[in-house]
């Protein structure tokens, strides 16, 4: 049995479980500005948000303020306190659900631990300075993303020589980084960053090969949810992507993904559950 445990609360990852995505951005790609009245965070509609994903099936909350999608202008780390912090609080208060925060800020990790998070999503890996010591002593496990350079420059021509090495020697450097500061390997989740300096060839190679990341023996943590790698294929604008997500759900699944990072939530939970249905079955038919 592989538990995952999230501070106060554990998640079984022999399940997939299903993090819902919930921006407090006023400018992410697909829903940033949801929870905005008047250019204010409004903490009472991402808390509803929150509660409809979890009714839903979601098992864990990602809450992010600083939009990470290609050229996104970055905030300032006041910024990005003010609009994740209440809506950690909130949901700590009211939900009974694992919260991630989505963040490379040291100070937020610290602050969002502090207040009842249970998770760190850094798209980062802990890179920034102070970020290792601050994940380190919030004790709570962290998932590090693969992305080659920042938000800001990442689409410039990303390219490799063999993106599966490069993706497993970035992990392994990173995993090693953690350990130096006493992060132990049953706190880490791994994903390969979809769509964080990739093109769509090389994301539909990840994820066509994503057993081959789940070898290194890490929960994966896969987010593909109406990228742009699913426009690349079907050609469609960011609210009419829901099959093609869907799809990616699948398949992640099939390979290996133990946690999907979706906007869609009861849809994806319906998807996974079939999945996980068709790869459990025993092979005793009653004929
Ligand atoms: C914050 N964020 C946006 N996309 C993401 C992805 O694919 N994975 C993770 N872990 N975080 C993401």
């Amino acid at each position: 049995m592989t538990i995952l445990q999230c501070g106060s609360r554990a998640l079984d990852l022999e399940r997939v479980q299903v993090m819902g995505i919930l921006n407090a951005t006023p400018d992410s790609f697909s829903d940033g500005g949801k929870h905005f009245r008047h250019h204010q965070l409004s903490v009472e509609s991402a808390l509803a948000r929150a509660a409809v994903m979890l009714k839903e099936g979601a098992s864990i909350i990602d809450i992010g303020g600083e939009s990470t999608r290609p050229g996104a202008v970055r905030v300032s780390l006041q910024e990005e306190l003010d609009r994740v912090l209440p809506v950690v609080e909130a949901i700590a208060k009211e939900l009974d659900v694992v919260i991630s925060v989505d963040t490379s800020q040291p100070e937020l990790i610290s602050e969002a631990a502090s207040l009842g998070a249970g998770m760190i999503n850094d798209v980062r890996a802990l890179c920034l300075p102070g970020a290792l010591h601050a994940a380190a002593e919030s004790q709570l496990p962290i998932c590090l993303m693969h992305m080659k350079g920042t938000p800001q420059d990442m689409q410039n021509a990303p390219a490799y020589n063999n993106i599966i090495d490069e993706v497993i020697a970035f992990f392994d450097t990173r995993i090693k980084a953690c350990a130096e500061v006493g992060i132990s390997a049953e706190r880490l989740i791994l994903d390969p960053g979809f769509g964080f300096a990739k093109t769509l060839e090389h994301n539909l190679f990840l994820l066509n090969r994503l057993e081959q990341l789940d070898r290194l023996g890490y929960p994966l943590l896969t987010g593909t949810s109406r990228k742009s790698m699913i426009a690349g294929v079907l050609d469609r604008e960011v609210d009419k992507r829901l099959s093609g997500s869907l799809a990616t759900v699948a398949i992640a699944v099939m390979k290996g993904a133990k946690i999907v990072r979706v906007h869609d939530v009861s849809e994806s939970v319906d998807v996974v559950r079939m999945t996980e249905a068709v790869m459990r079955e025993s092979g005793e038919s009653d004929e």
